[in-house]
């Protein structure tokens, strides 16, 4: 039998699962794949994480709206993100999700169950997860810095810099 990859994916709780109090349904659904949380976080997207988590869609007629659902202007300005680990997690957690769109995901699917259409067109459809390797690079590593995942799978290199941060007063 085929080797399974051990894969990486990025997975949203978008604002409207955060907003319906969805969360703790999204994850036991989840937990169904059997694959690690190596990473989470709660994230208040600003218009420039959402136009470049959505920058191969920017040409879509649904493109302004998306950002701001992504960043939360139609429910809570605030969104989960976690990265999921283990054998061919890609593929585990999109099924999990179902399709794209939620009137015709399957009805035992997140976005099936918990999503909608709304009658200006903006799919709700809860959950974001990665569709390949490439872009769960590419997304893993817009949303995380290395510090933040407890697991090595990109290579990283450590820097010395002044900058001003924020700490604890
Ligand atoms: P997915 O989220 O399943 O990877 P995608 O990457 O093609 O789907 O699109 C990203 C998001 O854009 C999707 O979750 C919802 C929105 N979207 C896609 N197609 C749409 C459409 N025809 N009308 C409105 N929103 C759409
Ligand atoms: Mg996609």
């Amino acid at each position: 039998m085929e080797k399974k990859a051990i894969q990486q994916t990025l997975v949203l709780i978008k604002p409207d699962g955060l907003k319906k109090s969805l969360t703790g349904n999204v994850l036991t659904r989840l937990s169904e794949t059997k694959l690690d949380i190596v990473a989470s976080k709660i994230v208040k997207v600003s218009r420039e994480l959402a136009e470049e988590h959505y920058a191969l869609l920017k040409d879509k007629p649904f493109f302004p709206d998306l950002i701001k659902y992504l960043m939360g202007e139609y429910h809570k300005k605030k969104v989960m993100a976690l990265v999921y680990w283990g054998e061919d997690a890609i593929d585990k957690v999109r099924k999990i999700c179902g399709a794209t769109n939620p009137e015709e995901a399957d009805s035992t699917s997140i976005r099936g169950a918990y999503g909608r259409i709304t009658t200006k067109g903006v799919y709700e459809n809860v959950i974001h997860a990665s569709t390949n390797m490439e872009e769960a690079e590419r997304e893993i590593k817009l949303w995380f810095q290395p510090d933040d995942i407890i697991s090595d799978f990109y290579s990283s290199k450590v820097v010395k810099e002044t900058v001003e941060r924020r700490v604890w007063a």
